[in-house]
């Protein structure tokens, strides 16, 4: 764990500086655990008498049932404080205004990211970026709506529960539902997903095999719908079902980028960020890595060193 810093660290600092506002940033498309995180934090310092905002510059389809849009914003020339949430290397930032910002502030979970802030708070064995928001805010200042979007966050990161997960996790997710998360509100925005989604989640689920003892996954050349890479995320948690240890999906889109997303149980050692750093531009965890190949036919010595790796086990 890197040097960690609270909240109260932060006000401290725009008070000896004089700054007022303090905005908060995180990476492309980003996902339920940024946008919990950003607008959290964003609720967080506008109650503490701050101006606050999620500075983003592309259109935000995040999650729209359960979280407000975000507008896109510009900054001009004022002084701020910037806050980087779940955002692991610097070519990941959604943006580059954060680098205006007369001090910034990184608290991310990703393994072996870029230490790009000036305070580096890395927590690399939470569940969530929303898991360590939460435990750095008093129970008493977390609001029903930070609640829920907290508990979002952490929901979305770990597939309902499933990986990723360790027991202060619990802890944070007691607290938020006696801050009053609204749980069956977050779980029934959850139940609906798009036709794209289903259509690659049935595709993945149904040309599934073993490509070695205990790795099961899904190759796909040169899908012909459109997808977003989030939904290749969410289509290799059909496949933790199975009994294996190390789960992936490897899909070809019609412009050639090929995704890639592991999960590796939680009763095995298999540190899929390794992989990712290696074969992809990321972080990622030690359960659950996705990333960009440079090479289509690099999934196979992927898929070379996971069987080397299990075969350890
Ligand atoms: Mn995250």
């Amino acid at each position: 764990m890197d040097k960690q810093f609270t909240l109260e660290d932060i006000k401290l600092k725009a008070c000896e500086m004089n700054i007022q506002r303090i905005y908060i940033f995180s990476h492309a498309k980003h996902d339920g655990d940024a946008k919990g995180a950003a607008l959290a934090l964003v609720e967080y310092f506008t109650q503490n008498g701050y101006n606050s905002k999620y500075i983003i510059t592309a259109e935000d389809n995040c999650l729209l049932g359960v979280f407000p849009k975000v507008e896109t914003s510009c900054i001009k020339d004022e002084k701020f404080i910037a806050i980087s949430v779940d955002t692991s290397i610097v070519s990941g930032n959604e943006n580059d205004l954060y680098k205006k910002a007369e001090i910034i502030y990184k608290i991310d979970h990703h393994k072996d990211g870029d230490l790009f802030g000036d305070y580096n708070y890395i927590d690399d064995e939470a569940s969530s970026t929303c898991e360590i928001v939460s435990s750095m805010i008093l129970k008493d200042d977390i609001t029903p709506k930070m609640a829920t979007y907290l508990y979002t966050g952490i929901y979305t990161d770990t597939g309902g529960f499933k990986y990723g997960i360790r027991d202060v996790m619990f802890l944070q997710l007691s607290k938020l539902l006696k801050c009053k998360a609204d749980y069956s509100f977050v779980v029934n925005n959850m139940k609906y997903i798009s036709s794209s989604r289903k259509r690659i989640e049935g595709l993945v689920a149904y040309n599934h095999k073993f490509y070695a003892k205990d790795v099961v996954g899904t190759i796909i050349r040169k899908y012909q719908h459109d997808f977003m890479a989030l939904s290749v995320a969410r289509a290799v948690n059909t496949l933790i079902s199975i009994n294996a240890k190390v789960f992936f999906c490897c899909c070809e889109a019609k412009n050639g980028d090929v995704f890639v997303e592991i999960r590796s149980s939680l009763n095995s050692n298999i540190d899929v960020s390794k992989l990712a750093k290696k074969y992809g531009d990321g972080g990622g965890h030690v359960h659950s890595a996705g990333f960009k190949l440079k090479e289509f036919d690099e999934i196979y010595n992927i898929l070379q060193e996971i069987e080397d790796l299990t075969r350890l086990q």
